[in-house]
């Protein structure tokens, strides 16, 4: 099963992972250098089954990393709450106030001049990819040129995009974690569809909580290159720097490690949208994901 590169590195970390404070005071064990590879020629969807995984959270975020935007605000809107904590803290810090998560996202949504004040994370993922500022003043649409250059010159070696836009980082609510997406198109000569592969560099990968949620978002986004493309998904490889689990997650990762994985679910998108721009949720068909139960864990801030 192809869960246990997961579990395995899971493992690893647990057993050798060097010990330290980490920036954000929580503590993890920590090892450097990993590559998990999912097959997903047959409609695989890399979705790990040991403990629930909310998928849709997961892909809703990549589509609004498409989108090129930075406001939690459009997150909210489709009920996504991933990013709320960077915004709060900064607004609980410059106000004093010790509002509520659930009050100050109330606020996001009705009041579209507090969301453009406090709910901005600055120039994170979306903005790099689709509006990537250059000295010039000239925006670089990298997801497009990437899309482009498969359809004319597959064979290409630098299909690739990225966020590490240094001169950005320090406004930025965080670094970009997973940072280097490249693509690779393989079976060009055969009579059989091309088949395209992504592999993503992650700098800095929480495997309690990040890592899961990283991986079926990237799946989703290799999916819906391929189907932009006229080629089929082959492998998703997710390459990690500092690999890490933190010390509130060891529970977390014993537990899962007792868990027999389930088989994956299966991906289908219902509808071929006219453009990268095009994917809403509801094209997202996943059947057969028959998880062992969630398991509720602190995000490290
Ligand atoms: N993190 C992930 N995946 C993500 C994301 C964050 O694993 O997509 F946005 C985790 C990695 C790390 C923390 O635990 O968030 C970022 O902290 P730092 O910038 O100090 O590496």
């Amino acid at each position: 099963h192809q869960e246990y590169q997961y579990l395995d590195l899971v493992e690893h970390v647990l057993k050798h992972g060097d010990r330290r404070i980490d920036r954000t005071g929580v503590g993890t064990l920590a090892s450097f250098g990993a590559m998990l590879r999912f097959d997903m020629s047959d409609g695989t969807f890399p979705v790990y089954t040991t403990k629930r995984v909310y998928w849709k959270t997961a892909v809703k975020e990549m589509l609004w990393f498409l989108t090129g935007q930075t406001n939690i605000r459009s997150l909210l809107q489709e009920n996504v709450r991933i990013w709320t904590d960077w915004p709060l803290d900064k607004y609980r810090k410059a106000s004093g106030s010790d509002i509520s998560q659930e009050d100050f996202e109330a606020r996001i949504l009705a009041d579209e001049e507090f969301a453009l004040q406090w709910g901005d994370l600055g120039p994170v993922y979306g903005k790099q990819w689709r509006r990537w500022v250059g000295p010039d003043g000239k925006e670089y649409d990298q997801i497009a040129s990437v899309i482009q250059t498969l359809r004319t010159n597959p064979t290409s070696r630098r299909m690739l995009f990225h966020a590490w836009n240094v001169a950005d980082l320090d406004q930025m609510a965080l670094n970009p974690c997973h940072n280097f997406y490249q693509f690779f198109v393989s079976g060009l000569n055969g009579d059989q569809t091309p088949k395209l592969s992504l592999m993503v560099g992650i700098r800095s990968n929480d495997l309690g909580l990040g890592n899961p949620f990283n991986t079926c978002q990237q799946a989703a986004l290799l999916a819906m290159v391929a189907q932009q493309v006229d080629m089929v998904p082959h492998e998703l490889i997710c390459v990690g720097g500092d690999v890490h689990l933190y010390l509130n997650h060891i529970e977390l990762a014993e537990t899962i490690l007792q868990r027999e994985p389930r088989p994956f679910p299966k991906l289908r998108l219902l509808r071929r949208p006219d453009s990268i721009d095009g994917y809403r949720i509801e094209d997202f068909e996943v059947t057969g994901y028959d998880p062992h139960p969630a398991i509720e864990a602190p995000v490290a801030v």
